[in-house]
């Protein structure tokens, strides 16, 4: 295959979440989040696998560090665990967990690593969560205030400030379908999450630009939603009605001004949506610096009186859609491996909303990665050339988008080390660092050495 460069300063890095790797889940003041709730419910997660321990970073975030060093990483995308700045989601700031985040901010910089915030990766408060959580438009401010306390404290040293993690799973799937945390299946809640969710950013994005925040964006895991039959009407509008309730829904109130008619008349037939307000649109609308984007597989669908539809993940749907089951190969998540997907998005969004740059926030695959025979003695190896493939072929993708055109500032992958994957437990392995969760030892597989050599030469 052809050789590749990017573009000068292109940022390469590698994402994780707080609840995914910290542990640590009762140190220095953390309040209990719906996460911790969650995964101590019978029956929500693997196993009952919980954050708790998850790869201790909380303890050991110097040696990871040292790790990314190792590994000519230029930039690490981490979140904040906002139980531990305000354990209660509201009220006085807890200075020992923003103490951490300034240990772990120093560390990157020390070893010229560009910190990447992310301010809320789905682990809300539970104090929150008991009250309604996004279903409550008074978490979008409280969102805003804890914002403000953290950037307060790291603003100095972080640069690049990102809102919400997908804000879609947060909704659909912490309200819609249920299989997150709070675990609700309730169509009405999910929709009014989706808009207290983009309030929150809205709220907190005024909040940062005021207290001087240079670069600040969100990340979402837009669906490059494609038809099963391209020159079938009915699978065009099973695609328009999916588009618009996986990515317009958020694209356009961020990007264009405010929701779109088709997707106000359909959330409108599940709840009256009393939930926007004036002025609202408004504030999600204001201009952002970046948008974070996360993409690990395409979606197919067929329009279809009897079919399916997604479910609690797209409400409203049923009766209207089929989405097609993935066809192979697969990830170990039975997720589909299609790297023109992320070319298609990436030129999609840069063309319907054109003017804000674009970060690959997330982009990876988990496979069962079988340590080999010498491991955990001797000279480690963890031979994921699956993996190696699919970050190829995504690179690959994305350099392609590049040279069509769209303004792509940099790729993380996901994920820095093997994590707590939510409801399936720690038996989904994400990382390009292979975790041992008995003993906490970390090796680099094949694809972090390999990713060592592209930043290296920067292109493939
Ligand atoms: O692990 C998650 C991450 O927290 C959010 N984006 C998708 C990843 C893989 O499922």
């Amino acid at each position: 295959m052809s050789s590749l460069r990017f573009p000068e300063n292109f940022l390469w890095g590698a994402a994780t979440a707080a609840y995914q790797i910290e542990g640590a889940a009762r140190d220095d003041g953390r309040g209990p989040s719906i996460w911790d709730t969650f995964s101590r419910t019978p029956g929500r997660v693997h196993q009952g696998h919980t954050g708790d321990v998850a790869c201790d970073h909380y303890h050991r975030y110097a040696e990871d560090v040292a790790l990314m060093a190792e590994l000519g990483l230029r930039a690490y995308r981490f979140s904040i665990a906002w139980p531990r700045i305000q354990p209660d989601g509201t009220g006085p700031v807890n200075p020992r967990g923003l103490d951490f985040y300034d240990r772990l901010v120093d560390a990157l910089l020390a070893r010229g690593i560009d910190p990447i915030v992310t301010l809320y990766h789905w682990d809300l408060p539970q104090s929150l969560g008991d009250r309604g959580g996004w279903t409550n438009r008074e978490t979008a401010e409280h969102f805003a205030t804890y914002a403000a306390a953290t950037y307060g404290r790291l603003g100095d040293r972080v640069d690049v400030w990102t809102t919400l993690n997908e804000p879609w799973c947060s909704a659909y799937l912490g309200y819609g379908s249920g299989v997150h945390a709070p675990g609700e299946q309730d169509p009405a809640a999910a929709f009014t999450a989706v808009h207290h969710l983009l309030l929150g950013h809205g709220l907190a994005a005024r909040a940062l630009r005021a207290a001087g925040a240079r670069t600040i964006g969100i990340t979402l895991n837009p669906a490059d939603v494609r038809p099963a039959d391209g020159s079938s009407a009915a699978d065009a509008a099973a695609v328009r009605l999916v588009d618009g309730l996986h990515n317009r829904i958020f694209l356009d109130p961020l990007l264009a001004g405010g929701y779109a008619e088709d997707v106000r008349e359909h959330v409108g037939r599940i709840v009256e949506p009393t939930f926007v307000r004036d002025g609202d649109e408004k504030l999600i609308a204001a201009p952002i610096d970046l948008l974070g984007i996360n993409y690990y597989q395409p979606t197919y669908v067929a329009g279809r009186p009897d079919g399916a539809g997604g479910g609690g993940a797209y409400p409203g749907t049923d009766g209207a859609v089929e989405f097609l089951p993935p066809v192979g190969p697969l990830t170990d998540m039975g997720w589909m491996v299609e790297p023109a997907g992320l070319t298609r998005l990436l030129e999609r969004i840069a063309t319907d909303y054109p003017g804000v740059p674009l970060l690959i926030t997330e982009n990876g695959a988990a496979y069962p990665d079988k340590p080999g025979a010498d491991f955990p003695g001797g000279p480690s190896q963890v031979l994921d050339t699956d993996r190696i493939a699919y970050l190829e072929g995504h690179l690959r993708a994305a350099h392609e988008a590049i040279s069509r055109g769209v303004d792509l500032r940099g790729y993380l992958v996901w994920s820095l080390l093997d994590n707590f994957e939510w409801a399936e437990g720690y038996r989904r392995r994400f990382g390009i660092v292979h975790v041992d969760y008995l003993t906490q030892r970390r090796t680099p597989k094949s694809s972090a050495r390999w990713y060592q050599e592209v930043i290296s030469r920067n292109g493939l």
